[in-house]
């Protein structure tokens, strides 16, 4: 066996806490490598008596590595473990000491899981694990009062620049929930509504404010509450990582310099504050001299954010906070934040916006999840080309899932586009074949799913600013076949518990052929998604050992026949099974 490729840690997504009486264990092998391997664990207090071996299974693989797992309940909340690997007649031991044939005493180096405290788990909200998320941008929603549109509103439904704006405001939204409701949308998620100057409010100029052009506190309140009472939940966006420069302590930097009481706001690297040929003398997001970056180690701006983000939880019940371009903002920033917002709701949800691997930021401290663009990155591209074949995504996704803890995986917010990337559709190539095998993966997959706004309606858009066009309420311009698949998958997504907290695995995801299936497993549940992302009618065929399958879709019987079933498939066409264990 190949030792080298052995891995295992004792902290993070290799062993951890899923619950308060559960610890789940990981290990990596080379693929193809290990034919069986085993948790060998004890009460290192009393190890004849408390001695067990669990057998761990593989539960993924990517294109380097299989990886083992096992769930383990100790009895008095922590124990000691090794792994004996074994591959034909050679058995090795990997313990914290090392790797070797020789089965090491128990207190010769075992791994320890020291101690269970329920404090110290990752508890992501529960109704986060339940929802389906609808992402609205305010000003391309709808107008709900036209008074407090912006001077030189653009007329609705003309291309969008970065510059100009609609004048869709939280009166707008209000009028419209008639459409979360029917579309069976459970929680929204606005991108920033507090004053500023741009179209994206991604510039705040008033952390305390709504932005005049979108409505008032007491509107919020009142849109909050209303989505409340449709079992609708409401996610804000938090811009902690920079201001926008009319923010009045950067004016006040800029007017006064060194000697501006804001001074340590903001990381001046020289004064006086300005923009030189380009070149900014602070740190900004991005190159953008506009959008000067807070210092969030300093604690008066720390206390500043810190209130803003309690307050607008207090004061209009608001259901969490994305937080934008998180991975930029210090962590121990976000520890203090945690602390505060589930000080004021303790079942708020954090999701921070990080494009990349995030484990830096899910161990419990800081986010309950993130924008899961790596998901959207690879399910797109699997679905919207022939780059690569369902053993190819297949291994994607495993690399993906086993990054994070079990629990993260189940509520990490998943999207296959938003305000920041082009639509599904125009990803797809207008193939609304391709763009729907891709939303029955985000809705049969684990962890929440998210709609950008006007997906299900058929918007296309490239980059931004053109995948923020003005969402479309004429019906006639709608594609309403398409809005209604979405529904029908919503309701899935909803009808069937074990989509959100089933394992997931692949049952078929070969070499050479892009027809896959998978399967979502637990919860008194079997369900199986079968895909032919392929141009091509095909007949898939795979064991099955009962013959008690309904379409779950339509509830008509699905015959197992000698032991196996078989599918026949149009192209781009997906079947979907279910059965109760
Ligand atoms: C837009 C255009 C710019 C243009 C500018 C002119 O994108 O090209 O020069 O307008 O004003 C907000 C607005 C944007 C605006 C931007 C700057 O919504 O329309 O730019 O402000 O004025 C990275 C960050 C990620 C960030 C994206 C945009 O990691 O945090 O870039 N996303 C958030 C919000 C944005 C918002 C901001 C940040 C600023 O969601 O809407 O922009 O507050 C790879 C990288 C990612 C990178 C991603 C996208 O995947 O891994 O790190 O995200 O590409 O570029």
């Amino acid at each position: 066996m190949q030792w080298e490729c052995f891995h295992h840690s004792p902290r993070s997504n290799w062993a951890y806490a899923y619950d308060k009486a559960t610890i789940h264990l990981r290990v990596q092998t080379k693929r193809d490598d290990v034919e069986a391997v085993t948790a060998v664990t004890g009460d290192k207090y009393n190890w004849d008596g408390f001695h067990e071996d669990v057998p761990m299974e593989k539960v993924a693989s990517d294109h380097f590595f299989d990886y083992w797992e096992a769930a383990v309940k100790p009895t008095y909340k922590r124990f000691s473990y090794g792994f004996r690997l074994h591959s034909g007649e050679e058995t090795v031991f990997m313990t914290e000491t090392g790797i070797g044939p020789d089965e090491p005493h128990p207190a010769g180096g075992y791994y320890e899981f020291p101690y269970i405290h329920e404090v110290d788990l990752f508890a992501a909200p529960e109704w986060a694990k339940e929802a389906v998320f609808y992402q609205i941008m305010p000003d391309r929603f709808a107008i709900g009062n036209p008074e407090i549109n912006p001077a030189h509103t653009a007329e609705w439904g003309s291309t969008p620049t970065y510059e100009n704006q609609f004048g869709g405001d939280l009166q707008g939204i209000l009028d419209h929930l008639d459409h979360l409701t029917d579309l069976g949308v459970t929680a929204v998620y606005l991108t920033p509504i507090f004053e500023s100057p741009s179209n994206h409010k991604y510039d705040t100029i008033n952390y305390t404010v709504i932005d005049p052009h979108f409505g008032d506190k007491s509107l919020l309140k009142k849109l909050v509450k209303a989505c409340h009472d449709l079992g609708i939940r409401v996610v804000l966006d938090a811009v902690f990582n920079h201001t926008g420069e009319q923010f009045p302590p950067f004016q006040d930097v800029l007017r006064h310099g060194e000697q501006s009481k804001y001074a340590d706001w903001f990381h001046i690297h020289s004064f006086p504050a300005e923009v030189r040929d380009g070149v900014a003398t602070y740190d900004t997001f991005g190159f953008f001299g506009s959008m000067p970056k807070l210092n969030t180690s300093n604690p008066e701006v720390k206390q500043y954010l810190l209130d803003v983000a309690q307050s607008w939880i207090k004061e209009t019940d608001i259901d969490g906070w994305r937080l934008d371009v998180a991975n930029e903002v210090d962590h121990q920033f976000w520890r203090e934040f945690r602390q505060t917002v589930k000080a004021a709701k303790p079942d708020a949800y954090i999701i921070g916006e990080v494009w990349s691997d995030s484990r830096m930021w899910l161990l419990g401290d800081q986010f309950d999840s993130v924008m899961n663009y790596p998901f959207a990155d690879k399910v797109m591209g699997f679905f919207a080309s022939d780059d690569f074949d369902g053993r190819a995504f297949a291994d994607q996704m495993s690399n993906l899932l086993m990054r994070y803890p079990q629990q993260t995986n189940e509520v990490i917010f998943n999207l296959l586009s938003s305000h920041d990337t082009p639509r599904v559709l125009t990803r797809m190539g207008e193939d609304k074949r391709k763009l729907k095998l891709a939303v029955v993966y985000l809705m049969t997959y684990i962890g929440t799913p998210c709609i950008f706004y006007g997906d299900e309606i058929g918007l296309k858009g490239g980059d931004d600013p053109d995948c923020r066009q003005c969402m479309i309420w004429d019906e006639e311009q709608q594609d309403r076949e398409l809005y209604d698949f979405y529904k029908l998958l919503i309701d899935q997504r909803k009808s069937h518990p074990v989509l959100r907290s089933g394992r997931f695995r692949f049952l078929k995801a070969d070499q050479g052929d892009k027809r896959i299936i998978y399967e979502r497993l637990g919860e008194g549940e079997h369900y199986v998604v079968w895909m032919n992302p392929t141009g091509e009618q095909t007949a898939m065929t795979h064991p099955m050992e009962t013959d008690d399958w309904e379409d779950a879709l339509t509830g008509e019987h699905v015959p197992t026949i000698g032991g196996e079933q078989v599918i026949e498939l149009e192209p781009f066409g997906y079947r979907i099974m279910c059965r109760k264990l």
